[in-house]
């Protein structure tokens, strides 16, 4: 298999934390998404993806595998060990809130293309871009801290193991972080952070830090 990816990016450290847990290897294909012509808005990469985002897989089949979550429950259910997911149905769908509220509600808001639109605006600074992500990292992860207080969540998002949620909020939390936003204020989410930042699938397949 083909991954498309970028080490700064948070939704390609998703599939690279899922492929660490399954043990499975891929070819990796660096794509650029930062500056004036970045890779990932050329014609030749929105000929294999044409959203233009990166991580996008390429199966042995010769398939096209877009989105993060998407390629993550297909590597699962390609590969069903470890499962990625709890057993119980409700665990299964708390894991999955969690990991669309932070694809959806807060990495959307975020990535390159929204502060190059808004760069674009008459008058908006890039100070106002950084107040721009980081009130909606906080509003998001504030929210999520929520609810899984309300479920009792522990020690990981859904349950014993680390799974789908998991996955999505580790690089969000680490990015987070890098913004300067303190996860203690979240006691709930911070413990979570704090035991998937010590184990290695999580540790080594963070976002790269942007230079
Ligand atoms: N919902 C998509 C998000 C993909 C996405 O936005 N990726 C970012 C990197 S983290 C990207 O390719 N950005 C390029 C851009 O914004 O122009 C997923 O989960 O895969």
């Amino acid at each position: 298999m083909k991954l498309y990816l970028n080490d700064i990016s948070s939704a390609a450290s998703r599939v690279r934390i899922a492929l660490a847990i399954k043990q499975i290897e891929v070819d990796v294909l660096p794509v650029s998404i930062l500056g004036d012509d970045p890779e990932n808005r050329r014609e030749d990469y929105l000929r294999i993806n044409p959203q233009g985002l990166v991580p996008a897989l390429v199966t042995d089949q010769g398939g096209l595998i877009t989105q993060s979550i998407a390629i993550i429950e297909y590597l699962d259910e390609l590969h069903p060990e470890p499962p990625l997911l709890p057993k119980g149905l409700e665990q299964r769908a708390l894991s999955r809130s969690v990991a669309i509220a932070i694809a959806a509600e807060i990495h959307a808001l975020v990535p390159p293309r929204v502060a190059r639109r808004l760069s674009t605006l008459p008058g908006v600074t890039g100070a106002e871009i950084a107040d721009w992500n980081r009130h909606w990292v906080m509003e998001g992860l504030q929210a999520i801290d929520r609810l899984l207080q309300s479920h009792q969540a522990g020690p990981f998002v859904a349950g014993q193991q680390a799974s789908l949620g998991d996955i999505l909020l580790f690089p969000q939390t680490v990015n987070a972080e890098r913004m300067g936003i303190d996860l203690s204020q979240w006691p709930m989410l911070a413990g979570i952070h704090a035991r998937l930042a010590d184990m290695p699938a999580f540790a080594e397949n963070a976002p790269a830090p942007r230079t």
